[in-house]
């Protein structure tokens, strides 16, 4: 089997991954992540026994028991860039022998759930709500550069994607469905939609503040797309990238999105704080 060479895979001198600082044992097979490294200790703190707490740059990672399941907190930072460090890093520490540098006969898939902030761009939505990020609909750069299968029923919202919003010209949107168990576990009892995940915060997803937009009205192109019994519920800058990359490494992805926007109202949340802990101990409570 071809090993994988040290520019390919960079290790530190103390056998960690480069960019995430961790030791293969220093993960759990449960994965949370979240955008904020200071939401890392909002989650750890229900944690009932902590046993590592390590970082580097915007990737701050605990590890540690709720009850007798392990399961790892890691910040991602912002943006589908750092999805592409954290996923390929995570799935590294899992699945290829750093001694040797090869594939392990034996592939471990991750449960990574998402626990995100997000904004809203349905009237029905209220502030607070929780979503499952049923799709996530990537119109950032990154599936570009990776081979990545596309299923039936991803194909058939793709297309209605691209007719719906093929005046944005440059923008090769992708499409990757949640894992479908943990769809029915995670995501049980919850609202469900597509989540947009955009490659900048202010004028890809719809705003306008001195820089002058090349898109006007986007949020409600994305407020009337519909297919099926499918609908755009949110935007925020990670999931589809962590649905796609998490199923082509063969992971499991759930994304879960505490609405502290709706960008059809024009209202923020007066207390982000409680929602986001809100959708914490919700998450917490289902695994
Ligand atoms: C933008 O403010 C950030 O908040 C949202 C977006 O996806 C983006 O990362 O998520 P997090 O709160 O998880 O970072």
């Amino acid at each position: 089997m071809n090993q994988i060479s040290n520019a390919d895979l960079i290790i530190n001198q103390d056998g960690s991954i480069y960019h995430l600082n961790l030791l293969p044992e220093d993960i759990a097979d449960t994965v949370i992540t979240v955008g904020d490294p200071d939401r890392v200790s909002e989650v750890s703190r229900y944690f009932d026994r902590i046993e590592l707490k390590k970082g580097k740059r915007e990737f701050i990672t605990h590890t540690g028991y709720l009850g007798s399941r392990r399961i790892t907190v890691l910040s991602t930072g912002i943006g589908t860039d750092n999805i592409d460090i954290v996923l390929n890093e995570l799935d590294a520490l899992v699945n290829i022998d750093f001694k040797t540098r090869q594939v392990n006969n034996m592939l471990k898939s991750l449960d990574i759930i998402r626990i995100g902030t997000s904004g809203a761009v349905q009237e029905d939505i209220p502030m607070g709500s929780i979503i499952v990020s049923e799709f996530g609909l990537g119109l950032d750069a990154l599936m570009q550069y990776y081979v990545h299968e596309v299923s039936g029923d991803e194909r058939i919202l793709l297309d209605a994607v691209k007719s719906h919003f093929h005046h944005l010209k440059g923008i090769t949107p992708y499409i990757t469905a949640a894992d479908h168990g943990l769809l029915e576990t995670i995501g049980k009892d919850l609202l469900k939609g597509i989540t947009v995940t955009a490659p900048g915060f202010y004028s890809p997803q719809g705003r306008e503040v001195r820089a002058k937009t090349a898109f006007p009205g986007l949020v409600d192109l994305f407020r009337t797309f519909s297919s099926g019994r499918q609908r755009i519920t949110n935007l925020e800058m990670e999931t589809a990238g962590i649905y796609a990359l998490a199923k082509a490494l063969g992971h499991k992805a759930i994304s879960v999105n505490a609405i502290l926007a709706s960008r059809v109202k024009f209202e923020f949340s007066s207390n982000p704080a409680k929602i986001i802990d809100g959708a914490i101990q919700m998450v917490l409570a289902k695994l």
